[in-house]
């Protein structure tokens, strides 16, 4: 057996059953070899990037490991965007990239010229900062190896892509027989302190008069969810989450009060201001979240983060906070041994009236007196049409904002590429979850900017016969840039208005084969439409102007956002504490 075949058969056993891929020179060996094998078979993307995020949205809509291959040069780079999604956001992924013969290559020379066999690139170098594992393979020892070591890496601990570099000569090079599970590898069991955890746990909690839980995208990350959202509807401990987060519990538990940050629920800000003690389950705190100025979050709480990365808990070294490391695959038993914290009256008070005041109530007051259609109703009215499982996906800019905004998730799963939130990412994404989970609906969101950095993959979609509802909320220009610019820079637009512009999207998705619908009011939103086979665009028209509500503006700490409160209503959401306006 051939290295290329050793690298089909090594997918085939772990139950891959689609590579995504682009082809070229230094990876057909492998591409044929996927080709053959009588397990697996592959999708052509148009741009070796959308592959990546495709492969990206494979774990996220199905908890399989996604794989990219890409020949070396600019096939490897392109997918470095994609791969940065994964990194980020801590989401298995494996690529394999195809390089010139050993002995083309700079390595083996003795000399360090910039580039010695056609399109040698060092992809490993390039790729490390954003993956858990990149490694070029020499020999038919070192590819069995590192094929196991890389998966393992990938999938266990804080999860991540992993990048393997094979050369051609690799790729062709005799390896004998398949063998499963070469190395025997089996993921690690770590010894953890249970009752030390709880402990601290217990001790924080029993300090607690006005206790806020933040539920993280760890805990889903760890398929602890389940055992986190019974513990939290048990205790009626009141929380907040992460938008990354969001997509790992019903929305409608009584004691969920919204997602936090720059573009969060009012309310739910306003209890992470106001709470005496918040327990961070597997957030990073991101600064979309705490704001640019971390000093000014929750700084009337003692805080206790609890995550499986201890450089993310070293950062806090500033913050004041008390952390814990551990395997989140552990929380149901240190949840079992935890007490829950017992919450004033007056604090039980203020969260339902949080609640009742902001939860689910987002709109936009731009479009209501400019008579203009609201992003909010649409993606309300949407809301209301997706199935219970369906799988919803978001691009970036002010059409994410708005999703995460607005939409209550009850058996969806619903994400974004958070981190990195690229330009472009929702429409491979979209092609990844169709073809892991044919038998869901799948539904992707874009901003009309953001749709054309990945246009080309319609005939991905249109090749394979995928359904799909592509959502473009169009307001023909970069509105996230420019609400920032309205602020920031006298309204000035440069690259985001001016030099901006768009096709017409019905001419070019007819042109591909999609069905085009314009959508210019929420009643133009119809069942029908996510019944149509073979890809719809629904192009929805929103004024240039709508900006995204509300919204932290200027370093403003978070429960002081855009449009700004009444100094009576400011004052109801601080009861428990004094907040100079500033
Ligand atoms: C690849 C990439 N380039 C640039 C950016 C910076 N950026 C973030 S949002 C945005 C504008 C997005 O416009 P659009 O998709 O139309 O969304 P809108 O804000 O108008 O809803 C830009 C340029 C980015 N996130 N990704
Ligand atoms: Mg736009």
């Amino acid at each position: 057996m051939q290295g290329c075949q050793y690298i089909a058969a090594f997918l085939a056993s772990k139950g891959i059953e689609k590579v995504f891929l682009m082809t070229g020179g230094a990876a057909t060996f492998m591409i044929d070899a996927v080709g053959q094998h009588p397990n697996l078979d592959y999708i052509c993307f148009q741009h070796e990037q959308a592959a990546a995020m495709a492969a990206d949205a494979v774990w996220r809509s199905s908890g399989k490991i996604g794989v990219t291959m890409a020949t070396s040069g600019p096939g490897a780079t392109n997918l470095l965007t994609g791969i940065a999604c994964s990194y980020f956001d801590s989401i298995p992924s494996l690529h394999i990239t195809g390089q010139v013969n050993m002995r083309e290559s700079a390595a083996y020379l003795g000399a360090a010229p910039r580039q010695v066999g056609f399109q040698e690139t060092k992809i490993v170098d390039m790729a490390r900062p954003i993956t858990k594992y990149a490694v070029q393979v020499r020999t038919a020892a070192e590819l069995k190896e590192a094929l196991e070591t890389a998966l393992q890496i990938s999938t266990t601990g804080r999860m991540g892509p992993v990048l393997i570099d094979v050369p051609m000569d690799v790729q062709q090079a005799e390896m004998g027989e398949f063998e499963v599970n070469h190395l025997g590898v089996v993921a690690p069991v770590d010894a953890v302190d249970i009752d030390g955890i709880a402990r601290k746990i217990n001790d924080f909690l029993a300090l607690a008069s006005r206790p806020l839980v933040y539920f993280g995208a760890g805990v889903g990350l760890a398929g602890e969810e389940r055992a986190v959202a019974a513990w939290l509807a048990e205790t009626k401990v009141p929380f907040v989450s992460s938008w990354n987060a969001s997509t790992y519990f019903d929305h409608d538990l009584p004691n969920y009060c919204g997602c936090v940050g720059v573009y969060g629920n009012r309310g739910a800000n306003f209890l992470v201001q106001n709470c005496d003690s918040l327990l961070v389950l597997g957030s990073r705190l991101d600064n979309r979240q705490r704001s640019g100025n971390t000093t000014q979050f929750a700084p009337h709480a003692n805080t206790l983060v609890l995550d499986i990365d201890v450089e993310e808990l070293a950062k806090y070294k500033s913050d004041g906070y008390t952390t814990a490391a551990f395997d989140f695959r552990h929380l149901p038993s240190v949840l079992a041994a935890t007490q829950p914290p017992k919450s004033s009256s007056a604090w039980r008070d203020h969260v339902a009236l949080m609640k009742k005041r902001y939860f689910g109530k987002h709109r936009s007051t731009y479009a209501e007196n400019a008579g203009t259609q609201s992003p909010y109703e649409v993606i309300q009215r949407i809301n209301a049409l997706v199935n219970r499982d369906a799988i919803v996906i978001n691009d970036t800019g002010a059409a994410l904002c708005w999703f995460f905004q607005t939409f209550h998730r009850t058996g969806q799963t619903i994400f974004t590429a958070g981190g990195n939130s690229p330009m472009g990412y929702s429409l491979p994404a979209a092609i990844g979850a169709k073809v892991v989970a044919p038998g869901r609906q799948v539904v992707c969101f874009s901003g009309d900017g953001g749709f054309q950095l990945n246009i080309q993959e319609l005939v991905t979609l249109v090749h394979h016969e995928l359904d799909v509802v592509i959502v473009i909320m169009n307001n023909g220009g970069y509105g996230i840039i420019k609400q920032f610019q309205d602020v920031n820079m006298g309204g000035r637009y440069h690259a985001s208005g001016r030099g901006y512009s768009q096709p017409d999207f019905r001419k070019v998705v007819e042109a591909y084969g999609l069905r085009y619908f314009r959508i210019e009011s929420p009643a133009d939103i119809k069942l029908e439409q996510f019944a149509v086979k073979g890809g719809v665009v629904l192009d929805v028209i929103i004024d240039q102007n709508t900006p995204i509500e509300p919204k932290v503006e200027r370093g403003r700490p978070i429960n002081d956002q855009f449009p700004y409160l009444s100094d009576t209503e400011f004052m109801e959401g601080n009861a428990f504490v004094t907040y100079e306006r500033q």
